[in-house]
């Protein structure tokens, strides 16, 4: 195991510094005092908030449990009016919410996807939300023809969004409130107990670590964000995040890689690479033919292939400076 450490935070750097010493590390880092635009302070004003968004339904996730469990399901999906989402995210939790989903307490999560439910488009903020869009600048992170998605992400404090991967490099910039990170490199995939794209390890901070001991050699790397900080997340780490006011931030999506290796018909960008998922896809073959033999002879081929992989796709592991 390595020892935890900090996301290490970058001042004043320019988008120039960002392309050319930052990115090509593949770590996360935190960017500060880099120009977002006027959206800090002016989107902290919840009245100014409402004035310059079209208050058109939204699909949420709305929780009674701060921490979102995806195995257990303690959210459920639900509809509101965008100011309404604002007015109660925003509001003190222990204020009770008179008409609610579940629980006059309860919480909610915002993740934008396109307003128009017949779009197969991926989300943009100029095209849902202009206005917004108009007080939101993003440096120059990437050639324009690369940009993926902008996803407007809303919460209440103290929301916390489960442990996973994106396949494609992000900034997750956040504009209103302060929030929590914790990333683990992608060569941690086999301490965090996956399924799919998501660690089943919910409670990063009490583990069961008899349910999920590897967890315990896992690394961690943590930071704070302040508004108008940006969180560099590379394709493929592992994040969690924990809003600790209410929170609003625009994340924002481009392909890194050569464009053919994307699914294209994945509007939300969280699909495999196309090489990976057909790897996993013909694992699932491969699982079936060992079906046939007795188990110790399934043992004894399983570790053959475990050996392989080591040899052939493994890097060695190092840890990070
Ligand atoms: O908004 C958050 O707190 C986390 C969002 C995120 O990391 C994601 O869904 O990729």
């Amino acid at each position: 195991m390595c020892t935890p450490g900090s996301i290490p935070v970058f001042e004043s750097i320019s988008a120039a510094d960002f392309r050319s010493t930052i990115q090509p590390t593949r770590r996360p880092a935190i960017l500060r005092g880099m120009p977002v635009g006027p959206c800090v302070p002016a989107w902290a004003d919840l009245e100014h908030l409402k004035r310059h968004t079209p208050n058109g339904p939204v699909r949420i996730h709305v929780t009674t449990h701060a921490h979102m469990d995806f195995r257990r399901k303690n959210f459920q999906y639900g509809t509101l009016d965008f100011h309404t989402l604002l007015e109660r995210a925003s509001r003190d939790p222990e204020e009770a919410i008179t008409e609610p989903f579940i629980d006059p307490r309860e919480l909610y999560y915002l993740r934008s996807v396109s307003l128009d439910p017949r779009s197969r488009e991926t989300v943009r903020l100029e095209r849902d939300f202009p206005d917004l869009a108009h007080e939101f600048r993003l440096p120059e992170f990437f050639p324009p023809d690369r940009f993926f998605s902008s996803v407007l992400r809303v919460s209440s404090p103290g929301v916390r969004v489960w442990t996973h991967y994106d396949v494609l490099d992000n900034v997750y910039v956040q504009v209103v409130g302060r929030k929590r990170a914790v990333m683990w490199a992608p060569s941690d995939a086999l301490n965090l107990y996956l399924d799919g794209d998501k660690s089943r390890v919910v409670d990063i901070d009490q583990p069961d670590l008899a349910a999920f001991p590897k967890f315990a050699q896992a690394t961690p790397f943590e930071g704070w964000l302040e508004p108008g900080d940006i969180l560099f997340i590379p394709a493929m780490w592992f994040h969690n995040m924990t809003a600790r006011d209410f929170g609003v931030a625009v994340n924002v999506f481009w392909q890194n890689l050569d464009q053919g290796l994307y699914d294209r018909k994945d509007p939300y960008g969280n699909r495999d690479l196309l090489p990976g998922a057909k790897a996993l896809r013909m694992l699932d073959n491969v699982m079936k033919q060992l079906e046939e033999l007795p188990e110790d002879l399934k043992d004894f081929y399983g570790r053959q292939l475990i050996a392989r992989i080591e040899k052939k796709c493994l890097l060695n592991e190092k840890c990070p400076e």
